[in-house]
């Protein structure tokens, strides 16, 4: 459907047609990053679920490739399910993944490449023995799935993890294996978390706490954190802690049991789920992928043919200025999409302001690099306090209060009846500490009725002396912002049906009542990086 195409993206990775969700056993091999997703090959809504694949030399430009793995034995006719890879000592890999059985039971498999001298891994084995697992004593048969990238024990046995839950406790269960056949199950639980329900997508991993390169999911030693994330079935957020991991009993602790998993940080505040990170040895970092779904109905869907993004692929590394958050910032790659820049310096908004942007090109596909300030008198004087905040629970945008919200309109049409203000909300409290929320603000994004109108959003931790900064893509029908370098993150997707291509317009606005703000910024027009969508259903990704 011609009405709907705008909202396929630039540069964000999706197949040409049918539903697309988590992402699957991202690696770099010889040259080329890969990348695997879960795929519906017979529609635009989940079901039917095999593995969908595309290499890429920049994380950027892909290149579609066959299905590599179909629902086509006893053990995953119900499903090719989540999985990851592991890289062996000879280099070899070790998918495991999970497969729903002709029972609907779900079990882990191994498969590997059917020959690695072949860069683009086209073909994939499937174990002869499998299933490798099947679910323990005490697990369900549907509580069992979605096993990490493992990793090495300083015994030399691999260990890997596998969400699950008892009850209302969420988990994730331990194995050791030195041969990805024959496994050992650990009598601990890596960690759990009474209250939150089914762990999907497990994801493990070391940060370093002194710098900021990523770090092999193996290593380990004296200046590395562990990352704990869980994907909660309950309500579809991921989830991650930092702590401590202790090898010898193969549990993982938190730094503060307040911000555990599933009840503390999340890695986006808006649509974000599923994701799984990699390590890539050519840059030293570590990449996560999440999967964005769709907002609108799934009639919508139908109708376009297509469901799902992913989201932009970021570094993630400790936020070594903080010590309790990860940073997210989009792969360095994504600057080669930059054409034209403008530039604007020191624009000073009254409270109460919205000033339009002179873009000299459609603002429908832009990077965004823009830092605020507060007039200082303004916030040290104000006597209007603001003890509690929640950018969801607040009018959005429209809420207004002493020193907030501030911050930019995007996807707006000209006259402002389709916008989404990305912004910042400073509170202070009566003992004069101030604290700043960052949000994103659905409800004036879109004329249509069938789509999310949420307000969405959180905390972000702001050290003394620095300005409030934000970078947001935007492509079409997606919006990621990251606020203060990337410590809260914020993936809007939203259908604007004016405020479209060239008829997509940005604004700055200042909607606090006591401060002006002083603004500088710069603004790229995006390169295309996709191809356009295919009009027919049929047919691979
Ligand atoms: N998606 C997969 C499961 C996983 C879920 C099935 C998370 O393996 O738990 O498509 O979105």
């Amino acid at each position: 459907d011609m009405m709907l195409s705008w909202q396929r993206t630039a540069f964000h990775f999706q197949p040409k047609n049918n539903w697309m969700n988590d992402p699957n056993g991202p690696l770099f091999y010889k040259g080329w990053y890969h990348f695997f997703y879960q795929y519906n090959p017979n529609g635009a809504v989940w079901g039917d679920i095999v593995w969908g694949h595309a290499v890429s030399k920049d994380l950027i430009r892909w290149t579609h490739l066959p299905l590599s793995m179909i629902a086509d034995q006893w053990y995953d006719v119900n499903g090719v399910w989540t999985g990851s890879a592991t890289f062996l000592v000879d280099g070899k890999i070790a998918m495991l993944y999970t497969g729903s059985t002709n029972e609907s039971v779900q079990v882990q498999c191994l498969a590997y490449p059917a020959n690695h001298d072949d860069p683009l891994l086209l073909d994939w084995v499937k174990y002869s023995g499998n299933p490798v697992l099947v679910p323990p004593p005490g697990i369900g048969p549907k509580d069992f799935r979605d096993p990490t990238t493992a990793w090495m024990t300083s015994t030399g046995k691999w260990r890997f993890s596998i969400g699950s839950k008892i009850h209302r406790k969420g988990i994730a269960l331990i194995y050791d294996t030195q041969d990805f056949i024959h496994y050992e199950q650990l009598n601990v639980t890596l960690h759990g978390v009474q209250g939150t329900g089914m762990w999907e997508c497990v994801d493990f991993y070391p940060v370093s706490t002194t710098h900021s390169d990523g770090l092999d999911t193996s290593a380990n030693g004296p200046d590395v954190k562990h990352v704990l994330k869980a994907s909660l079935d309950d309500d579809r957020h991921d989830y991650y802690a930092l702590g401590n991991y202790q090898e010898e009993t193969g549990e993982w602790v938190p730094d503060n049991p307040e911000i555990d998993v599933g009840i503390g940080i999340r890695y986006d505040y808006g649509v974000f789920y599923a994701s799984k990170t990699f390590y890539d040895p050519i840059k030293k970092r570590r990449v996560l992928w999440g999967w964005v779904g769709e907002m609108d109905s799934e009639a919508a869907d139908v109708k376009k043919g297509w469901a799902s993004l992913q989201g932009f692929p970021r570094t993630v590394a400790m936020d070594t200025k903080t010590g309790i958050n990860l940073i997210q910032w989009p792969v360095e790659e994504v600057e080669s999409l930059r054409l034209r820049k403008q530039e604007f310096k020191d624009v000073e908004l009254k409270p109460g302001m919205v000033a339009p942007l002179d873009i000299q090109f459609g603002a429908s596909q832009l990077d965004i690099v823009a830092e605020f300030e507060l007039q200082k008198e303004v916030v040290l004087n104000s006597t209007t306090f603001d003890e509690e905040f929640s950018c969801s629970e607040s009018k959005g945008a429209a809420h207004r209060g002493a020193l907030g919200p501030f911050g930019i309109l995007v996807l707006s049409e000209e006259s402002l009846i389709e916008k989404t203000p990305v912004y910042f909300y400073i509170v202070k409290a009566k003992n004069g500490t101030l604290s700043t929320f960052f949000c994103a603000d659905q409800s004036r994004s879109s004329l249509a009725t069938d789509v999310n109108k949420l307000i969405y959003g959180s905390y972000v931790p702001t050290l003394e002396g620095e300005k409030y900064s934000m970078r947001i893509l935007v492509d079409h029908s997606i919006v990621e912002s990251f606020a203060q370098g990337g410590r809260t993150v914020i993936t809007s997707r939203i259908y604007p049906t004016k405020a479209i291509n060239e008829n997509a317009k940005l604004f700055l606005f200042n909607n606090a009542t006591e401060a002006g703000i002083k603004t500088s910024l710069q603004v790229w027009q995006m390169n295309s990086a996709n191809v356009p969508a295919s009009k027919s259903t049929k047919g691979g990704p």
